[in-house]
């Protein structure tokens, strides 16, 4: 049974109010909120083990690396990635793809080789594989999307070449909420053997996710959108291809021996984690996803799924609005426009009410460009929201209505 209100009470921010009306929190995709235990491992960590890692023989230094790691054995359990060295701590999904990009494509990428994103990528997911191109000579193809929001139907296949050596491709768009066919894009790059990036930022927080099983080659995420804190991040990759890799980043903890004459580097995974990471961060995301996994990323999924289908309802009901990302099996997220309304105004609007949505590009202006609009309104579901918080979201559409339509 899914407590929607027990899990409510997990989270202290939702207490708060916005303009004098309960917060309507529905901005989840930009970040979600933190429930109690996140805080408090981090303050736990702050109040009691406080030290660097890695480094001291002392007590503290020994339980913060513990602490640490121990966190770095939660994330491979939750993504059942095959070794715990195949998991970096990074600042996040973007810091995890530029160190793909700068690492593995400096090093292996010549001109004419071909990298392949999708046009419904973040710019996290287009600008550090431009400013390869631009390092390396290398090209960048784009996957068409159609009207709907999905990839065009025979496009992956068609632009998958010889001279394709990495795709990145994002399992959850961010600006539409497709679910994009990661599997079947895996199979089809490995067949000319292309690497293949996933960008997992809003995937994880709604779905179980097995890199072995998909057997992509990296997988990104962050873990302010787990319920985590932010300036915390994963990049998984195989190990065969991270032990080739070049460091990202010189400085303390990712050497072995360091000599004017020649430095050594440490071993996986510590080579890509230079200087003193985000401890607390670390320890916080740690408690993200034992937190996730003791709700449940099945249930977490159905509550979600039953938010957005009864949103979505209503969406269509509205005059004037319209969805924009139709593409069945969509994940949790609501984007859309409203005749005559500028986006902006209707988050102004919006938030008067107390209801929190994004509106803009979303980092995914060529999104925008497809369907001809400078930004959506954006409403994102979490596990803690409710039916009567998306009645409050179109309460509050009805009163832009008023003031702008009428
Ligand atoms: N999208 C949104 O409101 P960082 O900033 O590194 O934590 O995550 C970047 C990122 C990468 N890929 C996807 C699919 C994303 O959605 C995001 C972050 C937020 O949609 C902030 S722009």
């Amino acid at each position: 049974m899914f407590d929607v209100q027990a899990l409510r009470n997990a989270f202290p921010i939702l207490k708060r109010e916005v303009h004098g009306r309960p917060l309507v929190y529905l901005d989840n995709a930009a970040t979600s909120q933190k429930p109690r235990s996140v805080i408090e491992a981090e303050c736990h960590y702050y109040e009691v083990l406080n030290a660097n890692i890695h480094r001291g023989v002392h007590t503290l230094s020994q339980e913060a690396t513990d602490a640490f790691e121990g966190a770095r054995d939660k994330v491979r359990d939750f993504l059942n990635a095959r070794r715990r060295e195949e998991i970096i701590f990074t600042r996040g999904a973007t810091e995890a793809i530029n160190l793909v990009a700068h690492s593995w494509g400096r090093s292996q990428l010549k001109p004419g080789d071909e990298i392949l994103v999708s046009e419904m990528e973040h710019h996290a997911n287009i600008v550090p594989w431009q400013m390869l191109c631009e390092a390396t000579g290398a090209v960048l193809k784009v996957i068409p999307i159609d009207e709907r929001g999905a990839l065009a139907a025979g496009a992956v296949a068609s632009l998958i070449n010889p001279r394709t050596k990495l795709v990145g491709i994002t399992q959850v768009s961010n600006a539409l909420g497709t679910v994009n066919p990661v599997a079947e894009i895996i199979r089809l790059a490995h067949q000319v053997d292309a690497v293949v990036l996933l960008d997992g930022a809003q995937a994880v927080p709604h779905m179980a996710v097995d890199v072995t099983a998909l057997d992509c080659d990296f997988y990104v995420f962050s873990g302010h959108k787990l319920y985590g804190p932010t300036g915390i991040g994963v990049l998984y990759g195989k190990r065969s291809l991270l032990e080739k890799m070049p460091p990202y980043q010189g400085g303390g903890d990712m050497i072995s021996q360091v000599t004017f004459q020649k430095t050594t580097y440490n071993q996986l995974p510590y080579k890509f984690e230079a200087g003193t990471p985000h401890i607390a961060g670390v320890v916080g995301l740690g408690a993200a996803i034992d937190f996730v996994l003791s709700v449940g990323l099945e249930a977490i999924a159905a509550h979600e799924d039953r938010l957005l289908a009864y949103a979505t309802q209503q969406a269509e009901r509205f005059e004037g609005l319209k969805i924009i990302g139709t593409v069945p099996g969509k994940a949790s997220i609501l984007s859309f426009v409203l005749k005559g309304v500028h986006p902006h105004d209707i988050g102004t609007i919006l938030d008067s009410e107390g209801v929190a949505i994004r509106t803009g590009h979303h980092c995914a202006m060529p999104v925008m460009d497809h369907y001809g609009v400078p930004a959506t309104a954006r409403a994102s579901f979490a596990l803690y929201n409710t039916a009567e918080e998306v009645d409050a979201l179109f309460g509050a559409l009805r009163r832009v209505e008023e003031l702008f339509l009428k």
